[in-house]
């Protein structure tokens, strides 16, 4: 589908990166989904000369703000202050090259907000409503989107939120949860009325399937999908405010309380950032038909990003729609979803502290493993994989052979090119072309195919290398050798453009090492970049191998963070229905001690215990054989059922139950008595 689509030519790109809530730190979920290609496609941008802007900031509104604010004790603003300088630190410390990276509580923002959604109002483009939703009389609050859990009405998750389920990912509101409870107070919510004001999506429909299952058919699949199956559902009104003290106020008279929903004022963010930027011409990036707009978000965005902010700059009028929204799939960690919430990530600014200097490491794994039309995996091991066996083994080990040849036998000086091998005239023709193998992709929006034709590159030269064997020659035919290294060089040179917009810093010290000026883009593939005769630099180790350690020690570490993570949020089971006293004291329950134990034949979960009971021997058969070594238990005190009928389990008979504790992740622990009791002594 997008093959055919032909590239409108456009004066200028806006490029703008979903804005990260300030309730966290952001994570390798967040660039790869996001960041690492918008900065890929910032940096290929302006290599070509183009126009580009690229803006950032973090969403400093919404409810899990003040959730968290109000579980520390703290205001939001603290939250959002404290996580915004982290977020802007580690995004600088990373090299994503915004040209701004502001925040939703700034000034600008609150005015560029709020004078659209006043000129929205203006032009009548809501419905106002009034109508009942959950309140808190305890804490005397609305209770809207994650201020409210419940039972989800489509999976039964008991733990699902007013605006969304985290576990089947349905979109839900309040009122459709079962058995409401206020996220505040813990208290069961009444019907309160109030009043709010509603973008009549549905009254867009048309224009909607119309600019986007027309017009943009080039979109990702993924992407375009999705927009289809929220069209084809049917668009229904959406609330702009909410009952809330934390964000922007509902500028109407009478709408003291309210503030603008955050998904209504943050796609606004993008506006009065580049006004911050640009505070003379930012219309140009906004409203000049020559300018070209491009949202890079993750894919839980792109109903608000294709549906909801684009009807508002409709109803507005004068602003250009986004040309494309390429939006990635979710990246998961070791198997599971990467969640804040669980502390299951890993944090940028914690691998830019335990990793100094793996910045490209992991700009390359995460666009290899981008995921760009389906969710993707990040494991340590592939991450170790991927830097030993082609950052180190390619790409660094060709450019290492070829300066330190090169230092060997001329010098440190690129010595010239005599008469080219029919080898060498195919090796310079297999990156002729490499600049349009690499647009292609990237124009498109596929980084992880563009990032392979530049390791392509790296491929090339290897093979050259190790097919011509220069160091075989160096002592018979030196000029062979020169000719061999003058175009191994030249490929190297072609690195540090090839790798400018994936890996910055890597071609930063290719540049360095042939001493060289950035070529510029259009110079990729050419074959006569470094003239003969001039002098290299010093030759360096372009990646380092890493080894089992350093991964041990972040696998470690996140099972540090699950087992913490889970204790934190740990929840028992429900207790079991009521039973009387009565019920109870028909159990007889003592304690005993084990004189024997071994593992039952052919059955591999079942040990086998010879029990005194304080009146006889008697066996009893437990499914332990996982959790206990029989050696372990025997002179063990435990205590057991003993009134309960006999079973035969694999043709011998259990004459009661030793009792277990079973914990969240299905360990069982022997209920033994604190201290040594005489066996048969009655639990009470
Ligand atoms: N704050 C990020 C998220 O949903 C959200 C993006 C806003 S972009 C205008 O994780
Ligand atoms: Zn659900």
């Amino acid at each position: 589908m997008e093959e055919q689509f032909k590239q409108k030519q456009f004066k200028r790109t806006l490029i703008t990166t979903a804005l990260p809530y300030a309730n966290g730190p952001v994570h390798i979920g967040h660039l790869a989904g996001v960041y690492i290609p918008a900065d890929i496609y910032a940096r290929y941008l302006r290599l070509r000369g183009e126009d580009v802007r690229m803006i950032g900031g973090s969403d400093e509104h919404g409810v899990p703000i003040t959730l968290l604010a109000r579980k520390e004790g703290v205001s939001p603003q603290e939250i959002v202050d404290r996580y915004h300088r982290i977020i802007k630190q580690s995004f600088d410390d990373f090299g994503i090259t915004f040209d701004i990276y502001s925040r939703t509580t700034s000034e600008t923002h609150y005015r560029t907000a709020s004078d659209f959604f006043r000129t929205l109002y203006d032009k009548g483009a809501f419905i106002e409503k009034t109508n009942e939703q959950y309140y808190d009389e305890e804490a005397r609050q609305f209770l809207a989107d994650r201020y409210i859990t419940g039972t989800c009405p489509h999976c039964g998750n008991e733990r699902a939120y007013g605006d969304q389920c985290e576990s089947c990912g349905s979109s839900l509101s309040p009122s459709d949860l079962l058995n409401p409870k206020s996220a505040i107070s813990g208290s069961v919510p009444v019907m309160k009325e109030t009043t709010h004001w509603y973008l009549p999506l549905d009254q867009y429909d048309p224009f909607l399937r119309q600019w986007i299952l027309e017009e943009h058919k080039e979109w990702k699949p993924n992407v375009y999908g999705q927009c289809k199956s929220w069209l084809d559902m049917g668009l229904q009104p959406r609330a702009v405010s909410r009952d809330l003290d934390w964000g922007i106020p509902v500028p109407v008279e009478g709408a003291a309380g309210k503030v603008l929903y955050v998904w209504f004022d943050a796609p606004i963010g993008y506006i009065s950032n580049t006004i911050e930027l640009c505070p003379d011409t930012w219309e140009t990036w906004w409203k000049d038909p020559e300018t070209k707009i491009v949202h890079f978000i993750g894919k839980d965005n792109i109903v608000f990003h294709c549906i909801v902010f684009p009807a508002m700059l409709r109803a507005e009028g004068t602003y250009n729609l986004p040309e494309n929204v390429p939006a990635n799939e979710f990246l998961n960690l070791e198997g599971d979803k990467i969640s804040t919430s669980r502390n299951w990530a890993v944090w940028l600014h914690e691998y830019l502290r335990e990793m100094p200097g793996k910045q490209d490491v992991l700009r390359y794994v995460l666009t290899a493993n981008a995921p760009e039309t389906k969710d993707n995996e990040f494991t340590w091991r592939d991450f170790q994989a991927r830097n030993n066996n082609e950052l180190v083994a390619i790409l660094g080990n060709f450019v290492n052979r070829a300066l330190v040849l090169t230092d060997k036998y001329f010098d440190g000086i690129v010595p010239p090119a005599g008469e080219l091998s029919e080898a060498d005239r195919q090796t310079i023709a297999g990156f002729a072309h490499i600049q349009t193998a690499i647009e292609r992709q990237l124009d498109t929006y596929h980084f992880r195919e563009a990032q392979k034709e530049a390791m392509n590159l790296a491929r090339i030269g290897n093979k050259y290398l190790a097919d011509a064997e220069p160091w075989k020659l160096i002592k018979t035919d030196p000029t062979r050798v020169a000719t061999i290294l003058n175009i191994a060089l030249q490929i190297t040179a072609n690195l540090s453009i090839a790798f400018a917009p994936f890996l910055p810093l890597a071609a930063g010290k290719i540049l360095r090492m042939i001493n060289a000026e950035p070529f510029g883009w259009n110079r990729l593939g050419a074959a006569d970049l470094l003239p003969a005769g001039h002098p290299l630099g010093k030759a360096e180790l372009l990646f380092e191998k890493i080894e089992d350690d350093v991964i041990q020690a972040q696998l470690q570490k996140l099972a540090d963070m699950r087992k913490a993570a889970d204790a934190a949020t740990y929840r028992a089971k429900p207790i079991r229905e009521t039973i009387t006293y009565d019920d109870f004291a028909k159990l007889d329950i003592r304690t005993g001690i084990v004189l024997d134990c071994v593992k039952m034949p052919k059955a591999d979960k079942l040990l086998q215990f010879r029990i005194d009971d304080g009146l006889n021997r008697r066996t009893i058969i437990s499914g332990v054989a996982a959790h206990y070594r029989p050696e372990d238990m025997i002179g063990k005190h435990v205590c057991f059922v003993a009134n309960l009928a006999p079973r035969k389990l694999k043709g011998v008979e259990s004459e009661g139950m030793i009792l277990y504790a079973e914990d969240a992740d299905g360990r069982l622990v022997a209920v033994t008595p604190e201290a040594p009791v005489q066996p048969g002594s009655e639990v009470k």
